[in-house]
């Protein structure tokens, strides 16, 4: 009987909202699968618990975390404490220890959703930017000397390993190669200001490429593909960037396919050796927390990316099936996507098609 243990931090603003309905999805996909099992617990870290204890989480809340299958996060952050503070003690230093260099974002323009760019149809736009999750702008290598003097100086380097890099595009070829369609990697750098760090991924990519001559290569500075991906967004199909710029880019494509609020993202440890974890790309979103307007259905497709890593491919069909059908028959959709349901109907529509 398949039991995976699951650690879920909802964290902060929307995310104890979404991860609910989550759950809800987790549990009744579990009850409709013979012997599917989810052994969960919930781990009560954020900006409450900093408030409370000066820390976002335990001094040893990773190595609590370490034993778990995966992790399902909600999100961080919150409008009385410094976003470096809430990122840099919680999400980063996960990504880091559990070594999730692999993040995957897919973006698709799914059946029943608008998208704000004029004459794009389902179907038209169907991507999945692969985000190196664990060095690069991200890295926190730096300092500052001086500080409030007339000398202040601030120095944030940028860490991009072979190791890292490699490892990071050739997961996208890879997966374009799984994928099939148009096999089609674009790499996305800017290698004419960075000289070092990005004609060095530049490098990189060319070396993995060559292992891939099926597959159709691209590289764009990053300036570019935040133009194309506006104006042509179907011409891409698998974009592979390092951590800051694929982060921006992700939240790009997100809007393009109609709402931040379908966004999912698996953060991956490709050797197994840690928890992998999966949340949904928005963050904590102060402005509507509380008043059940959240669209969950980036964390719901997050589950369904959970359950997939986990090989439990029948169900997360399922998750994702009965959320295509929620957005398809668009009776129950939040506000995001032009609908009047709560988080907790929308939830409650996807749990409903589970059931059959
Ligand atoms: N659910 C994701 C979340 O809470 N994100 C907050 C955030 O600021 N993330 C930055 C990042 O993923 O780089």
């Amino acid at each position: 009987m398949p039991e995976y243990s699951l650690a879920v931090i909802a964290g902060d603003g929307i995310g104890p909202e979404v991860i609910a309905e989550g759950r809800k999805v987790l549990d009744a996909v579990a009850v409709q699968s013979d012997g599917l099992f989810f052994r969960v617990t919930e781990f009560p870290w954020g900006s409450d618990y900093y408030r409370e204890t000066g820390r976002m989480m335990p001094e040893d809340g990773l190595e609590r975390l370490s034993d778990y299958d995966a992790v399902l996060f909600g999100a961080v952050g919150d409008p009385d404490i410094p976003d470096h503070v809430t990122l840099q003690g919680l999400l980063l230093p996960m990504r880091r220890a559990f070594d999730q260099a692999i993040c995957i974002r897919p973006a698709v323009l799914y059946p029943g959703v608008e998208s704000p760019i004029a004459g794009k149809s389902t179907g038209d736009v169907d991507m999945v930017i692969f985000r190196e999750n664990t060095e690069g702008e991200y890295a926190p290598v730096g300092g500052r000397l001086y500080p409030g003097t007339p000398h202040e100086t601030v120095i944030q380097s940028g860490v991009f390993t072979r190791r890292g890099t490699e490892r990071i595009i050739r997961a996208a070829f890879e997966y374009s190669v799984r994928r099939g369609g148009k096999n089609k990697v674009t790499s996305v750098t800017k290698s004419n200001a960075q000289a070092f760090s990005m004609v060095f991924w530049d490098e990189v990519f060319d070396e993995v490429a060559a292992d891939y001559p099926q597959v159709e290569t691209e590289s764009l500075l990053v300036d570019r593909a935040a133009m194309d991906l506006v104006r042509w967004p179907e011409d891409f199909d698998v974009i592979v960037a390092s951590n800051l710029f694929a982060d921006i880019l992700s939240d790009i494509a997100a809007v393009v396919t109609g709402s931040m609020g379908l966004a999912p993202s698996a953060n991956i440890n490709p050797e197994r050796r840690f928890p992998s974890m999966f949340e949904p790309v928005h963050g904590a979103a102060f402005d509507i927390t509380g008043q059940s307007k959240a669209n969950p259905l980036a964390t719901i497709f997050a589950v369904a990316m959970m359950l997939d890593h986990f090989g439990e491919t029948d169900a997360a069909d399922r998750v994702n099936a009965a959320a295509l059908r929620v957005l398809n028959d668009g009776d129950t959709l939040t506000a995001d996507l032009g609908g009047t349901a709560s988080t907790q109907q929308v939830g409650d529509a996807v749990v409903g098609l589970l059931q059959g």
